[in-house]
């Protein structure tokens, strides 16, 4: 235990708290918090509380304070998992990942970014150029997917607006040559409107505030935000962001990723149609639907490298076949604006994802000789939307609360479930804790034929007209008896294990079907400019050949969550856990409720007590001995005991560690991690002597 830190900044670790109570627990967190202790442990699960403020526990001195150490030698901080994970991963190569949880302004993109600096770091110690090359790109990345994914929310000027998953891939030395990002559900209805307070993806701002002249004009675009529907509302937002330093920032760091200068120019023309898309207004002569500011169809062509009638006729015009019959329809005003508006969020949603895969394209691991020696492993880090629970919340909020509720089923079914099972397995003396299990809600959800997603998706398949109180009325009926759910009218409301969250349900069909017609896929398939073409090959096909009704987003997002939990289920995993400690920033404050109903929903008191009560480590007999049998001369170099079960016993027994470990069935279970280090500490001895033995041997000196 981090005995070194006084008991003045209170318990380092939670699972020493004399009693195990939320009073306790609270009065521990606030006290370390107003310590300017901002981790704390709950055995291996790093507890973070948001400072708001620069720490100076960053830097190279504390790095190399953690370099190598066993997670209790130092104070809790997020190098120590980092560090946790790493040797895991090198020791015995296995694949781990560290996930990162906690609600929006909490501190997971800061704990991500402080995480893979830390790796970076004290990886690649013979500096060799392609590693470091990896590194770097590795680094550069987040620059980039922060200013197009994130965006100044009232919670977070900074904020996440997808989920972020990142593979690092190790050689056998432990050195990183790779990675890949997947990334979730990009917040793009945000690129047409914004609430209150609020401003659209960053990218924007940069573009305009940083750009050189020469660029704006090439793109017709002025400085001014305000000049712009999509983005007036969050143009006059004052804020801290520096946008025209994060716009070198970023154009450098494409740069040295690798992207091309054609790459980096569609990138600019793409942001700056989006701006000019905003400002097209449509209109009616008689019965003819027509653009309004036609000049700025001109400008739009020019940027998507095509021609000014298709583009024209791509807002105007819908194909349709009926039958065997090709026609157009042409849009009622109504339909234009729809269309415009999807034609933008789809663009900024491409170019995003676009962006992702050439990053992944770059990063991925090619050299495979480098694994010649052993495997490649793998670290993961998982940096996603935390519960959201806004005045007004939509589909993006159902899906990212949905997202939350199962990675802490996954949190309940490695850390709550499975160590309590095992213990029952083993037949080790166990007293139940109860904990809430929220698979009950994340079934409600995503449950085949009865959940939300299924009949969202019934709805939307329904042809005629379905409105979102269709959706809701199909909802009522299948899901009234259901113990976390109510509708009263309009919102639909999921009791979450400590909140209730209130959906309104207007704009679920049209956000779960996210159509863009084809006419403006085949638009962009038929530009000049390959790079745009290249991010809709879709637009080849005809409107006779588009036969597949395309996943609905609600699929979509379901079948990604499904795949990263799995994914996530099979690697050690570690886990960091975020807690904001006020609304307004401030590094001052810790609000009590606040941060009591995060400790709540993030189930982190039940974490203690099955840790309290629980064990650090555990072995199989004869693994435990392998590792740990030159300690004792019973076991050493083999024994001969009636079973691994009887020599393990007889060697901790010698080592005098009996008090703190059970034998059970087919495992033998360590409870304090102090014993392990202890243990880890004798054998590195041994080894050593072993080693200087058997070179006297060689020599003939013995
Ligand atoms: V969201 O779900 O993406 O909206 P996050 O990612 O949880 O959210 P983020 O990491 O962006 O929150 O942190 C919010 C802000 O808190 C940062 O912009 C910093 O100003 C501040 N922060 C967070 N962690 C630290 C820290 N370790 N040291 C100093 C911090 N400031
Ligand atoms: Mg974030």
């Amino acid at each position: 235990m981090a005995e070194h830190e006084s008991l003045e900044y209170g318990k380092a670790d939670f699972v020493l708290l004399d009693n195990v109570s939320m009073e306790e627990f609270m009065a521990n967190l606030k006290l370390r918090f107003e310590k300017g202790r901002i981790y704390s442990y709950i055995g291996e699960v790093v507890v973070s509380v948001n400072p708001y403020r620069a720490m100076n526990i960053y830097g190279r001195d504390t790095i190399e304070q953690y370099k190598g150490r066993e997670l209790y030698e130092r104070p809790p901080h997020l190098f120590a998992i980092a560090d946790a994970a790493y040797k895991a991963m090198k020791r015995r190569s296995k694949d781990t990942c560290i996930v990162i949880s906690g609600e929006s302004g909490a501190g997971k993109t800061e704990a991500s970014k402080y995480i893979m600096q830390y790796i970076a770091a004290i990886t690649n110690p013979n500096q060799r150029a392609e590693v470091e090359r990896v590194k770097n790109m590795l680094l550069k990345s987040n620059c980039v997917l922060e200013a197009f994914g994130n965006a100044k929310t009232n919670r977070n000027d900074n904020s996440s607006r997808f989920g972020k998953y990142m593979d690092i891939n190790f050689d056998f030395k432990g050195d990183p040559i790779g990675g890949h990002i997947n990334n979730y559900l990009l917040e793009k209805s945000r690129v047409i409107f914004q609430q209150e307070g609020e401003r659209s993806f960053h990218s924007f701002y940069q573009l305009l505030r940083g750009a050189p002249d020469s660029l704006l004009r090439s793109l017709h675009i002025q400085k001014d935000p305000k000049g712009y529907n999509y983005i007036k509302v969050g143009g006059q937002i004052k804020s801290c962001i520096n946008d025209s330093a994060d716009f070198k920032a970023v154009a450098d760091a494409m740069k040295v990723i690798g992207f091309t200068g054609d790459e980096i120019q569609t990138v600019y023309k793409i942001v700056a149609t989006i701006l000019h898309l905003g400002n097209l207004t449509f209109g009616v002569d008689g019965d003819v639907t027509l653009i309004e500011n036609s000049k700025l169809v001109s400008v739009i062509k020019d940027l998507l490298s095509t021609k000014e009638e298709n583009v024209q006729k791509a807002l105007l015009y819908r194909t349709v076949a009926t039958g065997r019959d090709i026609i157009e329809k042409q849009h009622t005003e109504q339909e234009a604006s729809y269309g415009r508006d999807a034609l933008a969020k789809a663009m900024y949603e491409r170019l995003f994802c676009w962006i992702v895969g050439r990053i992944n394209d770059i990063i991925e691991v090619k050299n495979y000789n480098a694994n010649v020696h052993g495997k490649n492993t793998v670290i993961g880090v998982l940096d996603i939307y935390g519960f959201e629970i806004f005045q007004n919340n939509s589909f993006e909020q159902f899906c990212i609360n949905y997202c939350n509720e199962k990675l802490q089923q996954l949190f309940i079914q490695l850390v709550l479930k499975q160590e309590q099972e095992e213990y029952q397995r083993e037949g080790i003396p166990w007293k139940h804790i109860d904990y809430f299990n929220n698979q009950i809600i994340v079934d409600l959800v995503e449950q085949q034929h009865k959940g939300i997603f299924s009949v969202l998706d019934e709805a939307c398949m329904n042809v005629g007209k379905v409105t979102d109180e269709v959706f809701l009325q199909g909802l009522n009926g299948k899901l009234a008896k259901h113990a976390h759910y109510t509708s009263r009218k309009c919102p639909l409301c999921i009791n979450h294990p400590s909140f209730t969250c209130r959906y309104s349900v207007v704009g679920f069909i049209d956000k779960n079907k996210d159509t863009l017609f084809q006419d403006f896929k085949r638009l962009l398939y038929n530009s000049s400019n390959p790079v745009l073409k290249g991010m809709w090959p879709e637009g080849k096909l005809s409107i006779t050949e588009v036969t597949k009704r395309p996943l609905t987003a609600a699929t979509l997002f379901k079948n990604s969550m499904i795949s990263l939990v799995e994914n996530l289920a099979c690697k050690e995993p570690y886990y960091v856990r975020c807690i904001k400690p006020n609304d307004v920033k401030s590094p001052l404050l810790f609000e009590q409720e606040r941060c009591r109903h995060q400790v709540e929903y993030l189930g982190l008191l039940e974490n203690v007590r099955v840790r309290r009560a629980g064990f650090a480590y555990r072995q199989t007999y004869p693994r435990f001995l392998q590792r740990y049998k030159m300690i004792s001369e019973f076991t050493w170099p083999n024994h001969d005991l009636a079973s691994d079960k009887a020599a393990v016993k007889s060697l901790l027994q010698v080592c005098g560690f009996d008090h703190d470990v059970a034998y059970g069935k087919t495992k033998v279970f360590i409870r304090t991690p102090r014993t392990l280090f202890c243990l880890e500490e004798q054998r590195a001895e041994m080894v050593q002597r072993i080693v200087l033995f058997l070179q006297k041997v060689w020599r003939g000196t013995i």
